[in-house]
């Protein structure tokens, strides 16, 4: 710092060095060079100020002539650190609207879309099928009792359906808990089938024509294999009205099955045993892949076994509250799951509970 006073010369020298190193300068400055270049000219002890204050040692008549030309410099400096910062930040600005730029006119990203798993297609399409045959859905609770699963549809105590190793029981209360573990002595256990439902469905309909379907899952104690599971989805059928034969039950299957698969397709019935339907039968479906002449898939057979059916036991019907002296009925029942491995010839159920996606992206 000068020891002697400035003169008026000095000092009008030393403020156009000012000028002429803020002009110099400014045009490239960074926004932090502009800070450092404001506190160093501007600021309490900056050169402009420093060199304001030697204003007061000058002659009166030299005053106000420096006076103006050092408000000029702080002026044009001001301006000058203002015009740049304006300048930084609308670079700033263009700068950016050009690399966040986003095109909203342009085409979206293609969504993912999956499917139904192909056991619900089947249950649906079945749905519909049915539904226009005149066929109403009912539902009911998948935690049955011995009344309702066997009693009502004329299953002897004796017969092995109800046996611990066939059947689901819930155990009895406390009885888990103790480490010895039985079946509940009111008899609830796991529903092996949706027939129930359809005893329960002639109770609330009371008078026929009833023409109603159970989609629903059921419970069997069964090892898992190529045609089983310990749990599946059924679906059973039953039909109550005055002269229904067996004529009109192997109709229903057949165009059930028809619109299902295809019109190639054949129906077969065979004999068999139900304790609710008399007479009873396992109906076929013609093979898919060999048309019924004899394959792999159907083990050279040409035939594919879908279900049981029957008319309906007059017992059962009178236990659902319909007179068999004046209606009859029939009943069928199939898995959806073998239903559904037979329309797309999938060789073994457990596909289906695998979510394997490279096997659902097939369908
Ligand atoms: C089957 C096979 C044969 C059947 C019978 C009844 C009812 F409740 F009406 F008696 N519902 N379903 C039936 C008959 C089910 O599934 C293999």
């Amino acid at each position: 710092m000068a020891t002697e006073p400035m003169t008026a010369a000095d000092l009008r020298s030393a403020l156009e060095r000012v000028r002429a190193e803020v002009r110099q300068g400014v045009d490239r400055a960074t926004a932090a060079d502009l800070e450092a270049l404001r506190i160093r000219v501007l600021g309490r002890s900056g050169e402009l100020t420093v060199l304001l204050r030697q204003l007061g040692s000058l002659d009166a008549s030299e005053r106000p002539a420096i006076g103006a030309l050092a408000n000029e410099v702080r002026r044009e400096v001001e301006d000058a650190i203002a015009a740049r910062t304006a300048a930084l930040h609308s670079g700033d600005l263009e700068h950016r609207l050009t690399s966040e730029r986003i095109d909203l006119t342009a085409p979206g990203l293609p969504v993912r879309v999956g499917h139904l798993h192909p056991t619900l297609t089947v249950e649906r399409e079945l749905r519909e099928i049915l539904h226009g045959f005149g066929f109403e859905v009912f539902e009911g609770p998948e935690i049955e009792d011995d009344w309702w699963n066997f009693e009502a549809l004329n299953i002897p105590p004796d017969h092995p359906a109800r046996d611990l190793w066939d059947t689901l029981y819930v155990a009895e209360p406390g009885s888990w808990e103790a480490g010895a573990p039985r079946p509940a002595e009111d008899g609830t256990i796991l529903r092996t089938h949706t027939s129930p439902v359809q005893i329960r469905a002639m109770e609330r309909l009371q008078q026929p024509p009833i023409y109603v379907i159970v989609p629903g899952r059921v419970y069997r104690r069964d090892a898992s294999d190529p045609s089983h599971n310990p749990t599946f989805m059924q679906l059973e059928g039953l039909a109550v009205d005055e002269g229904l034969t067996v004529g009109d039950l192997k109709g229903t299957l057949t165009y059930m099955c028809q619109s299902l698969f295809g019109p190639e397709r054949r129906i077969r019935m065979r004999p068999h045993n139900f304790s609710y339907t008399e007479p009873s039968f396992e109906f076929d479906s013609s093979c898919g892949i060999c048309g019924g002449a004899g394959c792999r898939f159907c083990g050279g057979d040409g035939w594919l076994e879908i279900g049981g059916c029957g008319m309906v036991h007059p017992t059962v019907l009178r236990n659902g509250g319909i007179d068999p002296e004046r209606y009859s009925g029939y009943a069928w029942g199939f898995g959806i799951e073998r239903m559904a491995a037979l329309k797309y010839n999938v060789p073994d159920i457990r596909y289906f509970y695998e979510n394997d996606v490279r096997f659902l992206e097939t369908f």
